[in-house]
């Protein structure tokens, strides 16, 4: 895929940056992506245990990625599938427009508004110490909201798009935590490609 650059609209530039990229994918080939991949992509979800009580996570995710990668989630060694041709594409226009490269995505599906993810960063030390993710969006519209870690009053949010791009980099997740809250307004689904370079 070979794509012109865009200019992106800064979400966050201190103790971190968080760059949007508004119709990334266009709006017909993101619809179409969202329905291949919602009914083409072998599901996964896992259990999660809080207060000593175990439920389902409250979303879907697959693994896609070069031979041999791996990535610890909810505690199960997950090695990645091989890439679908259309994920493929997507990591490389990614990679066309962020300058980095990646070698795996995390695919979450939320079914709906009830679907979520909490607080949390993505500093798992694998990903090494600035890492670079390209976060791609697909099919219903969900906030993003953002926090500091340490002074939860500085936060931001921002409308992730369908076919949009979020590209997190620096000290972001050093800094700053996000979450996609449940939404009693959402009744369709979204998928979200998080693109990643897990170093070996
Ligand atoms: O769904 C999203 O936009 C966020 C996904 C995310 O935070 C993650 O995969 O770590």
């Amino acid at each position: 895929m070979d794509k012109k650059l865009m200019y992106p609209k800064k979400v966050i530039s201190q103790l971190g940056a968080v760059d949007y990229y508004d119709k990334f994918i266009k709006d017909a080939a993101a619809n179409k992506l969202f329905n291949t991949l919602k009914d083409t992509i072998d599901w996964l979800q896992f259990p999660i245990t809080i207060f000593g009580k175990t439920y389902l996570q409250p979303r879907l995710i697959a693994f896609e990625g070069d031979p041999n990668i791996h990535y610890t989630y909810s505690k199960t060694r997950l090695k990645a599938n091989k890439w679908s041709p259309e994920i493929l594409q997507i990591k490389q226009a990614c990679e066309q427009q962020t300058k980095n490269l990646y070698n795996c995505v995390l695919i979450n599906y939320y079914r709906d508004g009830n679907d979520s993810m909490g607080w949390h960063s993505d500093d798992e030390k694998e990903l090494g110490k600035y890492p670079s993710i390209a976060s791609v969006s697909i099919g219903a519209e969900r906030l993003i909201h953002f926090r500091l870690r340490n002074k939860h009053q500085d936060k931001t949010k921002i409308l992730l798009k369908n076919g949009s791009l979020l590209h997190m980099l620096g000290p972001t997740q050093e800094n700053w935590q996000h979450q996609i809250a449940k939404s009693k307004r959402v009744r369709t689904g979204r998928i979200n490609l998080t693109f990643r370079f897990i170093q070996a």
